[in-house]
């Protein structure tokens, strides 16, 4: 925190968990092309975006998150950058961004990236890392063209089971050749349609922060495996063992355990799809109305999954009243939803959402409490006072 405010906090053993500093708080966010993010730390840069300014189909680029590991590369030239496809392939590959646009079908898609660390403010007991509370959580539209179709032309060897893959950022040390991520997935999720190499954000270029020019949008998954600033995809026969792949980086226990508990790296496993969400966008939370009637909107999304059902309650989930849902735009986007409220009289109200997805699992009350802080899908809230 410290690091953030720019000076030592002489009473910072006073501050309660999850503060967030007057300073920082009431400090507009000057990151050049974003407008409205809340910043967690400023080396790495980590920024989320307030619920209320998600509240378009489309997420606009100033308001997509940032979840940056390390140092933002310097160059960022379309022209000249380059992405090696090499390993188990029968044609390593280096290609310019042109010349994806011209190999290969370019598509555009709208795909939700989820930090696999969103909402790790809420645990109790605290724990490690980013406090992002609920806007590390995004849907853009991407444009570029499907990783499968490329790994493809690169002729994926019979022995490979994972991607690996490598950015231009460089390690918060500033050590040389350490990189500060690199993940992969499993040779059945790269082949996923869904996933692009992409170029185009929002129907203009990459913003700098979110991986310009070129990065992996593996939707569905943590938005660890989207690798910004992509310059290699390498193939491999094991299980990729790059920078936070190992140990219990991105991991969850393979059995719950209880709030609190030390879980040994060895029973920890790789996240793999992320679990069923929402959001309330509309309205923002303390809101004072005089009517009795309110509209409330958010999206839902569910991984790898589809949103089958969205259900809103203003009595603290004793009863629940179902929402409208959309139909995602394509898989991996995120589907809208709406009600129509009415409050039987003045007073304090929670709206609460909880959405379902084609499996029939919902999201839960409270927070399934891991080492990590990962997967926090508990139930959005907000605060309406009728007048
Ligand atoms: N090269 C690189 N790629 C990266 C990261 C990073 O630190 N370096 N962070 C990852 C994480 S943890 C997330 S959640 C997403 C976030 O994407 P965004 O910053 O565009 O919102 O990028 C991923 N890709
Ligand atoms: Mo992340």
């Amino acid at each position: 925190m410290a690091a953030v405010v720019g000076t030592a906090i002489p009473f910072h053993r006073n501050m309660p968990g999850g503060f967030l500093p007057e300073a920082i708080a009431s400090n507009p966010v000057t990151i050049e092309g974003k407008d409205g993010l809340v910043v967690l730390g400023r080396r790495p840069l980590n920024a989320e975006t307030p619920p209320h300014l998600l509240d378009e189909e489309v997420t606009p680029t100033s308001r997509h998150f940032i979840r940056n590991n390390g140092i933002v590369p310097q160059e960022m030239d379309p022209r000249t950058w380059r992405l090696r496809i090499d390993g188990l392939v029968h044609r390593a590959m280096s290609l310019s961004i042109e010349d994806l646009r011209k190999r290969f079908e370019v598509v555009t898609r709208r795909l939700t990236i989820e930090c696999a660390g969103n909402g790790r403010a809420s645990f109790d007991p605290r724990v490690l890392g980013n406090q992002w509370t609920l806007g590390a959580v995004a849907c853009s539209e991407w444009t570029g063209v499907r990783l499968a179709d490329v790994l493809k032309a690169a002729g994926v060897k019979d022995n490979v089971v994972y991607t690996a893959h490598a950015g231009a950022d460089t390690h918060v040390s500033g050590e040389r050749g350490k990189p500060p991520l690199s993940r992969g997935v499993p040779i059945e999720k790269a082949m996923d349609p869904g996933n692009l190499i992409a170029f185009g954000m929002n129907g203009g270029p990459l913003h700098p922060m979110n991986g310009a020019p070129l990065r992996l949008v593996v939707p569905g998954w943590p938005g660890s495996f989207s690798q910004k600033w992509l310059t290699r995809i390498w193939l491999r026969d094991v299980v990729h063992d790059g920078a936070k792949m190992t140990g219990s980086s991105y991991r969850v226990p393979e059995t719950p355990v209880a709030p609190g508990e030390k879980v040994p790296d060895s029973a920890m496993t790789i996240i793999r799809s992320m679990p069923v969400k929402s959001l309330i966008t509309t309205p923002r939370t303390g809101l004072a109305i005089t009517g009795r009637t309110l509209p409330v909107a958010g999206h839902a999304w569910a991984g790898d999954g589809e949103v089958a059902r969205v259900d809103v309650s203003i009595d603290f989930g004793a009863t629940w009243q179902p929402a409208d849902l959309g139909l995602p735009a394509n898989r991996h986007a995120w589907q809208r939803w709406s009600a129509a409220l009415e409050f039987p009289r003045k007073g304090y109200y929670e709206v609460w959402a909880r959405a379902a997805d084609d499996k029939g699992v919902s999201q839960p009350f409270a927070v399934a409490w891991n080492p990590k802080g990962y997967l926090n899908n508990a139930m959005h809230r907000i605060s309406v006072r009728v007048t």
